[in-house]
C-alpha cells in the first residue's frame, strides 16, 4: 500500500531535500535499510537473546524493567527488550553501518547514537493474541524521558528499524506530523501520557516493508495502534536505536531504575 507522504533512500550523506523533510515534519521514512534476509538474521538474534533471558530470568537490564509476555502458542515470550545490542553480535553488528552516522546531523552538533544510554537498542515484539502483554502502545513523546532522567531537553531522535511489513489493518506506528515544533506546554499535556490511545485526526501511519527505516523526533507526538488482526498476521517487531546529544551517561548493571519506566506496566 503507498503510503501518504515520501519516502526516501538512505545513503551515507543525507541530502538537502531529506533534511528539509524531517525539519518540517518530524519525522522521515527510508525504504529497503537492510534487505530481508538481514531482517530474518536480526529476528534470529532476538530469539537467541529471548531464550538466555527467559532462562535466566532476567527482570531487568541496566535498571531498565524488560518486559514479558506470551505468544500465540502460550510460550513465555520477550515483548520488550533494553540494551539488546549489548547482547548479541548481530545487534551490535548492525549498528556499525555508516548509513546511521549519517543521520547524526538530524539531532544537530555533536550528536551519537544512544547505544550505552537510556534504553540502549530497544527491541519491541508486538502479538495481538490472548495472553500477549503487548499489543498497543497509548500516545506519548519519547522527548518527555528526557525530563524524567533529569536532564535538560536535549535533540533526541529515535531511528526504527522495521523487521516487519504492515498494512492499514496492522494498526502500528501512527504519528502526529509537525508536532516537534510544539511548546513544551503542548508536549506535556495534549494528550494523557500513553492512556489515550484514541485515533487523533491529524494522525498518520507508518506503514513500512520490513527492512525500511524511519526517524521521529523526540517531541513528535505519536502512538502504536492495536492491530485490527489478530493471530500471525498482527505480530509486529520493530527497533529503536536513540540519537542523543549532551552530557554522556552510560548505565551499567547498577543503574537505577527511573519513574517513567513504570509505563511498563501500563501499556497492554
Ligand atoms: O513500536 C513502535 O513503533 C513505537 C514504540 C515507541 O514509541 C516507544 O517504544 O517509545
Ligand atoms: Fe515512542
Amino acid at each position: 500500500m503507498a503510503s501518504s507522504y515520501p519516502t526516501f533512500t538512505l545513503s551515507e550523506k543525507l541530502t538537502d531535500q531529506q533534511v528539509e523533510f524531517f525539519n518540517i515534519h518530524g519525522f522521515i521514512h527510508f525504504k529497503n535499510f537492510i534487505t530481508k534476509p538481514t531482517v530474518e538474521s536480526i529476528i534470529q538474534a532476538s530469539k537467541e537473546v529471548q531464550q538466555k533471558w527467559i532462562n535466566a530470568d532476567i527482570q531487568k537490564v541496566n535498571g531498565v524493567p524488560i518486559k514479558y509476555g506470551k505468544d500465540l502458542d502460550g510460550e513465555k515470550i520477550v515483548q520488550r527488550f533494553a540494551f539488546i545490542n549489548q547482547h548479541h553480535k548481530t545487534l551490535s553488528g548492525l549498528l556499525l553501518d555508516p548509513r546511521l552516522s549519517s543521520l547524526l546531523p538530524l539531532a544537530g552538533e555533536d550528536s551519537r547514537l544512544g547505544i550505552e544510554e537510556k534504553d540502549g537498542m530497544v527491541f519491541n515484539h508486538y502479538v495481538n493474541g490472548p495472553e500477549s502483554g503487548f499489543t498497543k502502545m497509548g500516545w506519548h513523546t519519547d522527548g518527555l524521558r528526557d525530563i524524567f532522567y533529569g536532564g535538560k531537553l536535549n535533540p533526541m531522535l529515535n531511528v526504527g528499524v522495521h523487521l516487519s511489513t504492515q498494512t492499514e489493518e496492522n494498526g502500528g506506528l501512527k504519528i502526529i506530523p509537525g508536532t516537534h515544533k510544539q511548546s513544551i506546554y503542548q508536549m506535556l499535556f495534549r494528550k494523557k501520557y500513553f492512556l489515550d490511545n484514541r485515533p487523533d485526526k491529524d494522525e498518520i501511519s507508518i506503514l513500512p516493508e520490513a527492512g525500511d527505516l524511519t526517524v521521529h523526533d523526540g517531541r513528535l507526538w505519536h502512538r502504536v495502534a492495536q492491530s485490527s488482526l489478530r493471530g500471525e498476521t498482527s505480530r509486529r517487531r520493530v527497533i529503536y536505536i536513540p540519537i542523543i546529544v549532551g552530557k554522556y551517561v552510560p548505565k551499567n548493571e547498577n543503574s537505577p531504575t527511573v519513574f517513567y519506566q513504570r509505563f511498563a506496566g501500563i501499556v497492554k
